[in-house]
């Protein structure tokens, strides 16, 4: 009996398709090449990236697209809705990962522990020299959650022991959470001197990390992403960093990545990482693991284990 086919139509990590291949057909590359036969075939996607509307009704019989990561803004998962087409991501294994990250980020960017390590290395400590002290602690500061979702809830969590002031805001206020509450960003950029994105690419969010934002964070603030890079108006944020309206940022995803802005690698206040908050090897593991058993309750118990919210299924 021919077993069930899923595409994965572009690079993806290695154990997906080692799993993938023990359960299923893999068909690997772009559905434009094979024949409608072929394509009508296939039933399950598995995608690391872009899976758009036009990608989705290229394919009539699929059932279910497994989408690596939780961000799952590359995939249409509205048109999808509307098409009764499931769309799944891979939430939770990887709140513990980006939370740490964003906590090493946060020390990396008040405390320079990269631009320390560069001096080091450049020979500066044997010379007799010190390196200077940093111009920030992180002793003593208002920290702002932009996003109090799995991760935001995490990374609130981790900073508790660094007996730093922790609020937050959200468009829904948690009333158990035990942080302060504001129910703008600019209201929220106004009361902290340190900001953490880590809100969903939605329309929503767009640029909205901008001048009035950074404007309001002040001379002493520090930003820091985790997020997405859509969210941040980079001309803005290079700006603010340059011309002292904010202190510093620390980077782990960009507006179009991987092109990371000269005007921002130039500054010397901004730590910038390769969007790895979630890499490591066991992390994206349970990731990979994620993408594959959603695809294999679906077809083999007709529940999948973690569809997105414009999914036609309950969880
Ligand atoms: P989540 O549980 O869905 O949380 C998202 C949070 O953002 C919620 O608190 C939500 O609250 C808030 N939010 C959404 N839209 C908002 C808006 N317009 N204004 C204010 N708050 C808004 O998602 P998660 O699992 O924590 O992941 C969050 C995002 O992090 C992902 O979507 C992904 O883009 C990014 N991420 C990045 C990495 C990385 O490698 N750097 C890794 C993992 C995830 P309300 O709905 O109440 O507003
Ligand atoms: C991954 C992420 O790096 O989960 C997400 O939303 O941004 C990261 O964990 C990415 O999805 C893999 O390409």
């Amino acid at each position: 009996m021919s077993r069930i086919a899923v595409l994965v139509p572009g690079k993806i990590h290695e154990r997906v398709l080692i799993r993938l291949k023990e359960s299923f057909d893999v068909i690997e590359g772009n559905p434009s090449a094979l024949g409608a036969e072929a394509v009508g075939k296939i039933r399950g996607v598995a995608v690391s990236g872009t899976f758009d509307a036009a990608a989705i009704d290229s394919l009539p019989s699929v059932e279910l697209i497994s989408s690596f990561g939780v961000g799952y803004d590359g995939v249409d998962a509205k048109h999808a809705a509307s098409k009764g087409i499931i769309v799944t991501n891979t939430p939770d294994v990887l709140n513990d990962e980006v939370a740490d990250t964003a906590i090493g980020l946060l020390l990396n960017t008040i405390r320079e522990f990269p631009r320390a390590e560069n001096w080091l290395r450049a020979g500066n400590w044997k010379l007799g020299q010190n390196y200077p002290l940093s111009r920030f602690s992180l002793k003593g500061r208002h920290v702002g959650i932009y996003g109090l979702g799995r991760i935001g809830q995490e990374i609130a969590k981790r900073l508790e022991p660094f007996k730093v002031k922790i609020s937050y805001h959200t468009r829904t206020r948690h009333p158990d959470a035990p942080y302060g509450y504001y129910s703008s960003l600019k209201d929220l950029a106004e009361a902290v001197d340190t900001l953490i994105s880590i809100v969903p690419k939605t329309p929503q969010t767009h640029k909205t990390i901008n001048a009035e934002i950074l404007s309001a964070l002040g001379p002493d603030g520090v930003f820091i992403n985790v997020g997405r890079g859509w969210t941040v108006d980079e001309d803005a944020l290079a700006q603010a960093l340059k011309s002292g309206t904010i202190g510093a940022a620390g980077l782990d995803v960009f507006y179009d990545e991987p092109n990371v802005p000269t005007r921002l690698l130039d500054l010397p206040n901004a730590v910038l990482l390769p969007h790895l908050a979630s890499g490591s090897v066991p992390t994206r593991n349970a990731m990979a693991d994620l993408v594959v058993d959603n695809l294999v309750e679906w077809f083999g118990k007709g529940k999948p284990l973690t569809p997105v919210p414009e999914t036609p299924v309950e969880a």
